[in-house]
């Protein structure tokens, strides 16, 4: 079962709820930054929430996700608590990680997130990984990693989907083509007509879908599961949307016009899926600004949470360095040095 079923009624209310948690949590992110609340920098995702929903409602809940330094509707696409996630990015003790991450680095090992990265194109390695574990293991589940089309230059990930088609890992590479990696617009960045392409090169399925409609996002990532699912390794899928704010805040935007901006704005993601329920009786006007109206009340008592929270403090500062969940190390270096004794490699660790 997917972990939002978007063929049941249910489920799209789920879905379009998800879509208005990341668009209130990130508009008030946004105010809250520019009052000079909020430590760091913050890259919003607004606009672009039909391809975090429709992407993690395909999924189950223990397939795992990597995100990006746009990571917070990855978050709550994946369920994460906005409490928690707003509490981490006012960089409070009571964050997901303790405060120390800020907004591009929240991850949740529960909630199988296994992170925002302010490393651009970090994520498919790590999402590679953890494909390669979930094979290790004989495991029946999936790694799914966001990256921007930026990322898609850099050279890890091209290692990581190398790997994964070579050894038929199960990961889903979901490429956010947002039409710019900075100031920089795509087509200045690649000489691809579509990123999609770069399957190709792996002899992997690429999936070229329209990212503002969330049922589109949806069936390519069911696809794509399946296919990982079934031993036959990965899939790359890119999705055109589109971030209605500038990279970070307080960009000035000079790259872009407003026109194009009101263009992309007119496909609104949630207005789109929103209608279409409207459409099918599923939902009223009323039912969809009492919904609003809601969600509006939470992100504000997130707000409050994240401010009464406490502050990091510093003797905790070297805390969580490393992971507790290393191998034995003393066992591994008798191993390794076991394996060694009289080969031509020899040598004590
Ligand atoms: C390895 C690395 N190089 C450069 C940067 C600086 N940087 C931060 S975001 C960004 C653009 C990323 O564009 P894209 O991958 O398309 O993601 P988007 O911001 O559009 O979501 C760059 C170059 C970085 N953080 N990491």
């Amino acid at each position: 079962m997917p972990s939002i079923d978007l063929e049941s009624e249910q489920g799209r209310e789920e879905a379009l709820r998800r879509m208005l948690t990341i668009r209130k949590f990130d508009t008030k992110v946004g105010e809250h930054f520019a009052d000079g609340e909020i430590p760091g920098f913050v890259h919003l995702y607004v606009g672009e929430e039909a391809v975090g929903v429709g992407a993690c409602a395909a999924l189950e809940e223990d397939d795992y996700i990597t995100s990006t330094h746009r990571g917070h509707g990855h978050c709550i696409a994946k369920g994460l608590d906005p409490n928690l996630m707003m509490a981490e990015v006012f960089g409070k003790r009571e964050g997901y990680c303790n405060g120390k991450g800020g907004s591009m680095h929240i991850a949740d090992m529960d909630a199988n997130m296994l992170g925002a990265n302010g490393i651009v194109g970090a994520g498919p390695p790590l999402g590679a990984g953890a494909a390669l574990t979930i094979n290790q293991k004989g495991e029946d589940r999936v790694a799914l990693s966001f990256l921007g089309d930026g990322a898609v230059a850099q050279g890890q990930v091209h290692e990581a989907v190398n790997l994964a088609s070579a050894w038929d890992l199960p990961l889903i590479l979901l490429v956010e083509n947002n039409q710019y990696g900075e100031g920089t617009p795509v087509s200045d960045q690649h000489n691809l007509e579509k990123l999609s392409d770069t399957a190709g090169a792996y002899d992997i399925p690429g999936i070229h879908v329209d990212g503002m409609d969330i049922t589109a996002v949806n069936e390519a990532v069911a696809e794509a599961r399946e296919h990982a699912r079934n031993g036959k390794g990965p899939t790359f899928i890119e999705a055109d949307t589109y971030r209605f704010h500038g990279h970070f805040e307080g960009d000035e935007e000079l790259y872009r016009d407003e026109d194009e901006v009101e263009e992309w704005r007119k496909r609104d993601p949630i207005t789109d899926f929103s209608e279409r329920l409207i459409d099918r009786d599923e939902l009223t006007e009323e039912k969809f600004e009492e919904m609003q109206a809601e969600i509006e009340s939470e992100i504000e008592d997130a707000i409050a949470y994240a401010k009464d929270a406490d502050e990091p403090v510093p003797e905790e500062a070297y805390d969580d360095m490393f992971s507790a969940n290393v191998p034995d190390i003393e066992r591994f270096v008798q191993q390794a040095n076991a394996r060694t004794d009289g080969g031509t490699h020899g040598g004590e660790f």
